[in-house]
């Protein structure tokens, strides 16, 4: 049983193929850099800085962590609760190792991290933890009654000192608000619109969804 819980990885997910690892790093960059010049971006600097004046640099701002992925199941080698039973998932089971087309449909920021977020189809959501939305209620209330797989995403990049899993607890939270009918004026720019949900948090809504093979598989190291 023992020799069991350790073949357990640290998390199962979507890893980009190689080469468009480089393809979304580009489009990633291209959006720090349009919104760090946005007027209306400028206005709500403080919520980076917390200083009015201060100046920042998005692409800069966030560090990125290894291989560009969409998490399903972190399972933390077999300390999280329910992985057994997700790696033992005949549909994960079945689909480990083969590759997959995830649709990014939109970027967002917040002072903590920088995402993509991913549209999963119902054939993706097969291997969908069916707990990845509820384990974060106590952060956002209304998270729990979003539908599944609104979690899903890439995280693109944090920034210092703020742990990766942040980044799907701040998709959560802007899609709560998206919810809540909480938006202001959109912004139109050339790859979507643009929305600011207050406190440093902005989701780009793709006009076009970004179409990305990512092979099923699990990390380790
Ligand atoms: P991410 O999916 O938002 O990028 C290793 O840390 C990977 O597992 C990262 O990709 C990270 O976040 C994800 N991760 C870490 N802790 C997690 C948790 N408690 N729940 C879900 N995903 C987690």
């Amino acid at each position: 049983v023992q020799h069991e819980e350790l073949s357990l990885p640290l998390y199962f997910g979507w890893f980009l193929l190689p080469a468009v690892q480089e393809k979304i790093r580009c489009t990633s960059m291209d959006f720090l850099k349009t919104l760090d010049t946005l007027e209306a971006f400028k206005k709500h600097l403080i919520d980076f800085t917390g200083k009015a004046e201060k100046e920042v640099d998005l692409e800069q701002y966030y560090k990125a962590n290894g291989t560009l992925h969409c998490t399903t199941k972190f399972c933390n080698y077999g300390k999280v609760e329910g992985s057994k039973e997700y790696a033992q998932n005949p549909a994960v089971r079945s689909a480990y190792g083969s590759v997959f087309e995830l649709s990014l449909t939109a970027l967002f920021v917040t002072p903590r991290t920088a995402g993509a977020r991913v549209s999963l189809t119902e054939e993706q959501l097969l291997l969908w933890p069916a707990d990845a939305e509820k384990e974060v209620e106590s952060a956002v209330a209304a998270a729990a009654s979003l539908p599944q797989g609104s979690r899903a995403h890439i995280t693109l990049g944090c920034a210092e000192g703020t742990e990766p899993v942040q980044t799907g607890v701040d998709l959560l939270q802007i899609l709560a608000l998206q919810k809540e009918g909480q938006q202001g004026e959109p912004l139109e720019m050339e790859l979507g619109s643009l929305i600011y949900y207050g406190e440093g948090r902005w989701m780009l809504t793709l006009r076009e969804p970004i179409a990305v093979p990512a092979c099923f598989s699990s990390f380790y190291a």
